[in-house]
């Protein structure tokens, strides 16, 4: 099921709300010595291919994104701990500033839930009257709140609230708080009063548990609705700011006494994700981003973008952007604005400008579309591009690409100096090759490769929370509910490894992503790669340089200058060879156990989705806008008697106990 809309007309946040409220906590922020640490969780059993060092170099936007809001609100006491750098950490023992801090905030994909519910409940391990406040968030609460709640009534945990939106209903929630706060009372004292007064019913992007006993098990969840989106993303606080909070990488459990300075930012973090536009106009039925925002197209203007570019690289050296777009190329004026931005900044050649290079996402149609703007969108800093491209065929899916179009697309890339990088998704019905058609993956990657593609992922079709799909995958029986008798860990539920399939032998379509993978990157395609490469299709001969100067060139000049670059052309693409081998091989060690397992072990088909097992509701006990077909309703749970006075608010030393 997908994410429901808002009514017409109360979707977007009005122009300007965003830039209020961030100016009331800033007024607020004085009275209050917040302290905040935001972990990112991360499982690194799924450091596998396509993503092995991106997932490692680039620090994920979304908890930096919090980070900065906090910043920006006036509290810089916030730390960010990447458990890609400190899988170690432990929440119970963490310090901030020498003490607890006041909130413990958990950032997640779906993929690192077993991660994210450690670290909630290892956060509990601490003294309930001194314990942080625990906010989830992250795509994993986008789609799924209720699983930040556990429903084991023996062995109760769970977060105090999960956030199903972005940075307006994080501060929306804190401003919430802070208001209600008495001095020096902890927020999570604070959050119960507040939730059973009914306080954070009026901010939609909020889900969290009641229950009869303080600190029992969660009996039922109240879902505040769909988020309000922010539609001016240049109201959103910068992005620079996010950089000084991060923990360094170590081996400890506990936090280091200060934060990663600035100066060593670059040495682990190469790339930096930023937001430049969100949302896609597509509606392809097994993907949740146009019903997530909404079926808005939101973005930043091209001045801003190049301001958030040029402070990261000149505070901390990065000069490597990674677009988190979901279709940069969607609206022509809008990606025109942003580019010619961004070009006309890099022609004046001066530093910071003039390094930046980026990366994103977006369709072949759209890519087609904008072939006239595509040198300019070069100029501007575009250095490569990923390209849902699914099925050449267009059999799987239909979003306005088949065999001639991803091909000419291709071509158009890379005759202005862009990398098209395609996403290819494997499934049943697909062969592994085909011998009169294109329709088999062997062969769709030998026209892809022919096309000009370096690098590729091929990710095997997995049901998408949030996405039109997603309960048809499970009803029709195509997804696993357990593999010998085991349910699936959700670091297994990421296009890797094979988990929905009706194929009468799953494990070969397990061994069909290794394969292809194989095909692709291996020791003779290198070593070809270094004497031929793709230099027929130039990649790199628009180096980023205006015409008009390299027509001053002398003929000498020219010639020298065309033969470095396709040297540079050819060491790049074996260099990308190599990085596909090494990430094959950890690949390899981690999937090829699943298909032996596949092979011998029965697998049950699921019959139903995985709904919450906990009743949802909407404040006014209407049904949950984020629980799925299938959620216990919680009518008959309205009644649940909530003591008026929380145990934390019996804490001696707590003041909040005379304002109750
Ligand atoms: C860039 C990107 C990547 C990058 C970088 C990821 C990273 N770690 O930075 C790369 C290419 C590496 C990547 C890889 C994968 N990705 Co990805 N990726 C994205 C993308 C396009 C943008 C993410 C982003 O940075 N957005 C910008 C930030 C600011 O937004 P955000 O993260 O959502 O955070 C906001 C809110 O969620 C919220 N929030 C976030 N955390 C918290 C925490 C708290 C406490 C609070 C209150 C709020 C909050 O506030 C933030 C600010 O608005 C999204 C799609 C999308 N448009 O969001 C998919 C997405 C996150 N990816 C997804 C997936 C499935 C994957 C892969 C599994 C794909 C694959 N099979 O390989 C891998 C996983 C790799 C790994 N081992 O982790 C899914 C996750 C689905 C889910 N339910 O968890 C998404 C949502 C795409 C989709 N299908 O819709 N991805
Ligand atoms: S084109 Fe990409 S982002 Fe757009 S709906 Fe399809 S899969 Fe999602």
């Amino acid at each position: 099921m997908e994410l429901p809309s808002r009514a017409k007309g109360n979707i977007l946040l009005a122009p300007g709300e965003m830039l209020a409220l961030r100016e009331r906590l800033r007024r607020m922020a004085p009275q209050h010595d917040l302290a905040t640490v935001i972990a990112c969780a991360f499982d690194h059993r799924t450091r596998i291919l396509p993503f092995i060092y991106a997932d490692m170099r680039m620090p994920p936007a979304g908890v930096r994104a919090i980070g900065s809001a906090l910043v920006d609100a006036g509290f810089p006491k916030t730390r960010i701990v990447l458990q890609q750098w400190n899988q170690n950490f432990r929440p119970s023992e963490m310090r901030l500033d020498g003490r607890i801090p006041d909130l413990f905030c958990v950032s997640s994909m779906h993929l690192h839930g077993s991660e994210c519910d450690r670290l909630i409940r290892d956060c509990q391990r601490i003294d309930p009257a001194r314990r942080p406040l625990i906010v989830v968030g992250g795509p994993r609460m986008v789609y799924e709140p209720w699983l930040a709640f556990g429903t084991d009534a023996d062995n109760p945990w769970g977060a105090d609230v999960a956030v199903t939106g972005e940075e307006f209903v994080f501060l929306s929630l804190l401003e919430v708080l802070l208001s209600l706060r008495a001095q020096g009372e902890p927020l999570r004292s604070v959050f119960l009063r507040a939730r059973d007064s009914g306080a954070l019913d009026e901010i939609p992007g909020l889900v969290y548990a009641r229950q009869s006993r303080p600190d029992g098990p969660a009996e039922e969840l109240v879902d505040t609705g769909i988020q309000r989106l922010l539609g001016d993303l240049d109201e959103l606080p910068h992005p620079v700011l996010g950089y000084q909070l991060l923990e360094a990488p170590s081996r400890k459990s506990t936090l280091a006494s200060s934060a990663l300075p600035a100066k060593r930012v670059r040495r682990y973090s190469a790339i930096s994700s930023i937001v430049l536009t969100v949302g896609c106009k597509f509606r392809c039925a097994y993907c949740p981003i146009p019903a997530y925002n909404q079926r808005q197209h939101r973005t930043k203007s091209g001045e801003r973008i190049a301001d958030e570019m040029g402070r990261i690289t000149t505070t901390y050296g990065i000069s490597f952007f990674f677009g988190t777009d979901d279709n940069f190329f969607n609206e022509t004026k809008r990606t025109l604005e942003i580019a010619e931005t961004l070009a006309r900044k890099a022609a004046e050649r001066k530093r910071p400008h003039c390094k930046i290079l980026y990366g994103t996402e977006a369709t072949v149609h759209d890519t087609i579309r904008m072939q006239e703007h595509l040198p300019l969108i070069r100029r501007s800093g575009m250095a490569a591009v990923w390209m849902g491209v699914e099925d050449l065929t267009g059999t799987l899916v239909k979003k306005g690409q088949n065999q001639s179009k991803t091909i000419e697309a291709f071509q158009l890339l890379r005759a202005s100096g862009i990398a098209p990088v395609p996403m290819m998704m494997h499934h049943d019905s697909q062969p592994l090759v085909t011998l009169k058609s294109n329709y088999g993956l062997l062969n769709q990657l030998r026209t892809l490769r022919k096309a000009g593609a370096m690098y590729t992922q091929v990710l095997m079709l997995t049901p998408a929370p949030g996405s039109k799909w997603y309960e048809d995958t499970y009803t029709s029986g195509l997804a696993f509910d357990a593999v010998g008798g085991e349910p699936l860990a959700p670091h297994i539920v990421d296009g890797n490894y094979v988990v929905a399939s009706k194929h009468a032998r799953p494990w070969v379509k397990q061994l069909n992503l290794l394969i292809a993978y194989l095909y692709f990157f291996n020791p003779l395609r290198t070593l070809l790669a270094l004497a031929f490469s793709l230099s027929r299709i130039p990649l790199v001969d628009a180096d980023n340089r205006p015409a008009a100067e390299i027509a001053r060139y002398s003929p000498l000049a020219r010639i020298a200058r065309t033969l470095y670059l396709k040297l540079r052309g050819h060491l790049l693409d074996a260099a990308v060879q190599v990085v596909g081998m090494c990430g094959l091989f950890q690949t390899v060690r981690r999937t090829l156990p699943w298909a032996w397992t596949l092979l011998r072990r029965d697998i049950r088909h699921s019959t139903r989705a995985p709904a919450s097992q906990l009743p949802m509701r909407d404040p006014q006990g209407n049904p949950a806008a984020h629980a799925l077909p299938g959620t216990p309703h919680s009518h008959d749970l309205l009644s649940i008697t909530v003591p008026q006075t929380p145990r934390l608010l019996s804490i001696s030393d707590a003041p909040a106990a005379k304002a109750a």
